[in-house]
């Protein structure tokens, strides 16, 4: 037994109060430390890392608020909580119908309902954040030409049951021309239920995806435009935090993190593991790609569902202060249909002083399609293939170097002799907002782009690549990598029989190379971040060998397989002869 003084008892129960006092206070500051994130404090002074992002009109924020739903919904049904939906065995015709209409399977989700729960994909940090309570409001475009009609409404409901009501505007359909009977004749008795939140307008010919963005943006009533496609389903809380970088600077565009919607069974998956970050890139053929967002920019910022800074991005969905969207001229008009307005946007926000920021709190889910289900109407009566390339070629003509532009003639060589339009406007206009140099972009934005596709060396040929012995051409087939070369008969058109061969020996195919393994010569993909590759062709003898097997690509006489042989310069069945080509 110990004794305690009376005293001892005092100092006793005071190291207690005292411990107690301690454990409160780092329970009391713990909790401050996690309440740390609604820090979002927007007043005039914020920064991140000393550099002010205040040129635009800063605001004073009065309130903030949290804008967290109250309570998650659990149902069950069909694609609740986006679980994949599975259609009968007697439903398969419908099932595969639809997918050839649309790319994707509408019965499958005819029996979802259009306000179906889904997970939610974001870090468990984004439920933390506080915004702005004055957040600007906003209009929601959705640009459609022939899409399903429940994928269409869903993206409709979604919109209505995740976004704050106060923020919402309107949520704009626009319809570029559909043809299908219940978007022409049942879309606007349909949205009298949303009481003029959902309103409709159409084209009166088909203009294609880019050119009806730009009329959505003009039409808008919200301070803020946010443009979806068709076939999305915004995830919890998304439009706060596209919001709040646009509040605290105008020349800020935000882009959401896609999710992936199974184009058969609807299922939701969020596109990334928890906290690993990607931005939006592009190859030197002007290929949209993503790249883990490296450590310089992620240092930047203090918690990890922030947003950061990216160079481009996939196109679809973003948000946008409208004035600023239509200040800088909207899209180039002279963009046709699909394809390379999102770099466009990307390049002009950031060369003529804005910026483009992902924001991994923001979750919206897409539908990828299986193929494009429609064409590209009358406005386009050339092919597909060239129709875009000649929307990047505006692009590069407008916004690239002279250094840059070589890099991207050498990739996609027949772009040279596509007819782009005049882009006098375009360049006047990037004259006039004072725009920076495409070199300024790639040092302080893109600074990925060449560790990961590095500066092409010149092609020493291009064209088709022709068997002497049977004046067959050299062909993918329209096959991913890895698989098999092939020879076809020799078209004229480029596409799948357009070879490369560059000045360091890589031969390639668009944006993919050839190479050459025990089972013959191969389609694979090109070792990021280099060049370079084993082949030697001889103008002489018209071999090609490769340099390290010391073999020479040769034609199988009865099979027609390609694989490497020992060289012989006589013999034709590895003689081969580039043809340039010319568009046709
Ligand atoms: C991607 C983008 C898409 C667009 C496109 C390049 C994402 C998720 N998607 O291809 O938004 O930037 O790249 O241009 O980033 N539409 C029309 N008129 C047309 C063709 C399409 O209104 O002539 C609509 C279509 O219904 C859809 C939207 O435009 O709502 C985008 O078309 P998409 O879904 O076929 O493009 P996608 O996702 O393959
Ligand atoms: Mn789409």
């Amino acid at each position: 037994v110990i004794y305690l003084s009376r005293r001892a008892r005092t100092l006793r129960l005071l190291g207690f109060a005292a411990i107690v006092l301690v454990i409160f206070y780092l329970l009391a500051t713990y909790d401050k430390d996690s309440s740390n994130l609604s820090n979002f404090r927007l007043s005039k002074g914020l920064t991140k890392n000393g550099q002010s992002s205040d040129k635009a009109s800063p605001q004073l924020v009065s309130t903030l608020g949290n804008f967290e739903p109250k309570e998650l919904e659990d149902k069950d049904g069909p694609g609740e909580k986006g679980a994949p939906h599975h259609l009968q065995p007697s439903q398969q015709n419908d099932a595969a119908q639809s997918e050839s209409d649309y790319g994707m399977n509408i019965a499958c989700s005819d029996e979802i309902s259009l306000d179906r729960t889904i997970l939610d994909t974001r870090l468990e940090e984004c439920k933390r954040w506080d915004y702005p309570t004055d957040l600007p409001t906003t209009s929601v475009i959705i640009v459609f030409h022939n899409e399903g009609w429940s994928v269409l409404l869903r993206t409709v409901h979604s919109v209505l049951n995740r976004t704050p009501k106060y923020i919402l505007k309107e949520i704009l359909l626009v319809d570029d021309f559909s043809d299908k009977e219940n978007l022409k004749y049942e879309l606007e008795k349909y949205i009298e239920q949303f009481d003029g939140t959902v309103r409709l307008i159409r084209n009166t010919q088909r203009e294609g995806l880019i050119r009806t963005r730009s009329r959505g943006a003009v039409e808008a009533k919200g301070e803020v435009i946010v443009f979806l496609d068709a076939h999305c389903e915004v995830n919890t809380n998304w439009l706060p935090p596209l919001l709040a970088p646009i509040y605290k600077d105008r020349t800020t565009m935000t882009v959401p993190i896609i999710d992936g919607i199974d184009h058969k069974t609807f299922e939701y998956r969020p596109v990334y593991g928890e906290d690993r970050h990607f931005r939006g890139i592009f190859e030197w053929g002007m290929l949209y790609k993503e790249n883990e967002v490296p450590e310089r920019e992620l240092r930047t910022r203090k918690h990890n569902s922030e947003p950061y800074n990216s160079p481009t991005h996939a196109g679809g969905l973003f948000a946008i202060d409208r004035k600023y969207f239509l200040e800088i001229g909207s899209y180039d008009p002279g963009l046709l249909v699909w394809g390379g307005e999102n770099f466009e946007l990307s390049f002009k926000i950031w060369q003529c002083g804005g910026s483009i920021k992902w924001v991994p709190c923001s979750r919206v889910g897409h539908v990828y399609r299986s193929f494009m289900p429609y064409n590209f109407g009358k406005l386009a009566q050339k092919k597909k293939g060239s129709l875009i390339t000649i929307n990047y070629k505006r692009v590069i003509e407008t916004w690239f170097d002279e250094k840059y532009k070589r890099f991207f003639y050498t990739r996609e060589p027949m772009a040279r002799f596509l007819d782009m339009g005049d882009i006098s406007k375009q360049l006047a206009l990037k004259d006039r907002l004072g725009c920076k140099s495409f070199q300024w972009y790639m040092d302080n934005i893109a600074y990925d782009v060449l560790d990961k596709f590095p500066e092409l060396p010149p092609n020493l040929h291009f064209g088709e690549l022709r068997s002497v012995a049977v004046g067959k051409c050299l062909d993918t087939l329209g096959h991913g990598p890895p698989s098999l070369m092939a020879v076809q008969h020799c078209h004229g058109f480029g596409n799948n029989q357009l070879i490369r061969l560059n000045a360091k020996g890589q031969l390639g195919v668009g944006e993919r190379c050839i190479e050459a393994d025990a089972q013959g010569i191969k389609l694979a993909f090109c070792r990021l971040g280099t060049v370079d590759g084993p082949w030697i062709y001889d103008e002489d003898s018209h071999t090609i060998m490769h340099r390290v097997h010391k073999k020479c690509m040769a034609l199988h006489p009865q099979t027609s397989h390609l694989s490497l042989m020992p060289c012989d310069v006589n013999n034709a069945f590895q003689q081969w002869l580039f043809k340039q080509l010319t568009p046709k």
